[in-house]
């Protein structure tokens, strides 16, 4: 049933946007604890990276659910995992921030900011070493252009010449600390241009985005060196459930939101033929239904037992990180 681009599309940027909805309600309840960052208003961004990038790894920050979705992690193992259950994907040890399945190469996940570049860039070199040109994808905020290890990265990566594509979401706010108050100027891709191609695209355009990522995927496979991009986005929700989110003045939230992603995909698609509204009702359906199943999955597993507590804290031959 799900066959085009536009639909992929829109299939899983409606999944991950009812699957956050509903973690938020359900996080409200007290089913989820701990850290809970959404990433709603960015889902052009996350869904049209995925299906933009190839094989390779990805590794993320913390706000990550949407790309994991995106992956093909199904949303009852993920919704497990923030109700901290044992079915989950990282046996709900991780919870919201550490979503992890090498079956899909998905490495995270990170609550260090800027923390998995250097492990991304170092999973790069090892594909490199390995002859392998299917090459890594390491997305993370505008904040994490501020912190050294962003510069490290992107510096070793170039020195090295690994495949990789940095991905910047550039939702303009690192909490409550706008950019422009912490960065020398605004446009992102700048800091990296010296170092390797770099460009700016629409990140509320899931087009925009799937284009420009597979142009660089196509780059790092052929040529086996750095790509840079910076998706510019918008969150619509506070940076975490603990967030007051008082330091966004409300007209640029309205004009913001009157750039919903999901509205521009469904306007674009069925303007071109490429989506019907009766396929539309029909997804939405079926999204709500999956998620009512996540829900439903996740309240019924068990917590991991006692015996968990140990196991994958510390591993001295790390057979599975590399696959
Ligand atoms: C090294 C480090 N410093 C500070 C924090 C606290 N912190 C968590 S998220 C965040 C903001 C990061 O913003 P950005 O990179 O733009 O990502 P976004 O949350 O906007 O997706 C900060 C400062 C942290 N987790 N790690
Ligand atoms: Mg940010």
């Amino acid at each position: 049933m799900i066959k085009s681009y536009a639909e992929q599309f829109y299939y899983l940027m409606k999944l991950g946007r009812e699957f956050e909805l509903r973690a938020k309600q359900e996080y409200m309840k007290g089913n989820i604890s701990g850290f809970l960052h959404l990433a709603i208003g960015e889902e052009g961004t996350h869904v049209g990276a995925v299906l933009g990038f190839g094989k390779g790894d990805i590794f993320v920050h913390y706000r990550e659910h949407v790309y994991a979705l995106a992956r093909g992690m199904e949303a009852k193992y993920v919704m497990a995992e923030l109700f901290g259950k044992i079915t989950g994907v990282s046996k709900g040890k991780g919870g919201s921030m550490h979503l992890y399945d090498p079956k899909y190469n998905f490495y995270g996940g990170n609550a260090i900011v800027g923390a998995h570049l250097p492990h991304a860039v170092g999973a790069a070199y090892a594909r490199k070493l390995k002859g392998d040109m299917s090459g890594v994808l390491a997305a993370f905020g505008d904040g994490a252009t501020n912190a050294g290890n962003f510069y490290e990265s992107i510096n070793l990566a170039a020195v090295w010449k690994v495949p990789i594509i940095f991905l910047c979401e550039n939702n303009q706010y690192a909490i409550g600390t706008h950019i422009s108050k912490v960065s020398a100027f605004t446009d992102l891709y700048m800091k990296a241009k010296d170092y390797m191609p770099a460009v700016q695209v629409d990140g509320m355009d899931v087009f925009a985005v799937f284009d420009a990522v597979r142009k660089a995927n196509e780059y790092i496979e052929t040529e086996g060196k750095p790509y840079f991009i910076e998706a510019k986005t918008y969150r619509y929700e506070p940076h975490s459930m603990s967030d007051t989110n008082v330091y966004r003045p409300p007209l640029e939230m309205e004009i913001m939101k009157s750039r919903d992603p999901i509205e521009i995909l469904k306007k674009k698609a069925i303007k071109e033929g490429l989506l019907t509204e009766s396929w539309i009702k029909f997804v939405d359906d079926k999204v709500k239904q999956e998620i009512e199943e996540a829900v439903k999955f996740a309240e019924e597993s068990p917590e991991p037992p006692l015996e968990e507590l140990y196991n994958d804290v510390f591993c001295e031959v790390c057979t599975n990180v590399i696959s």
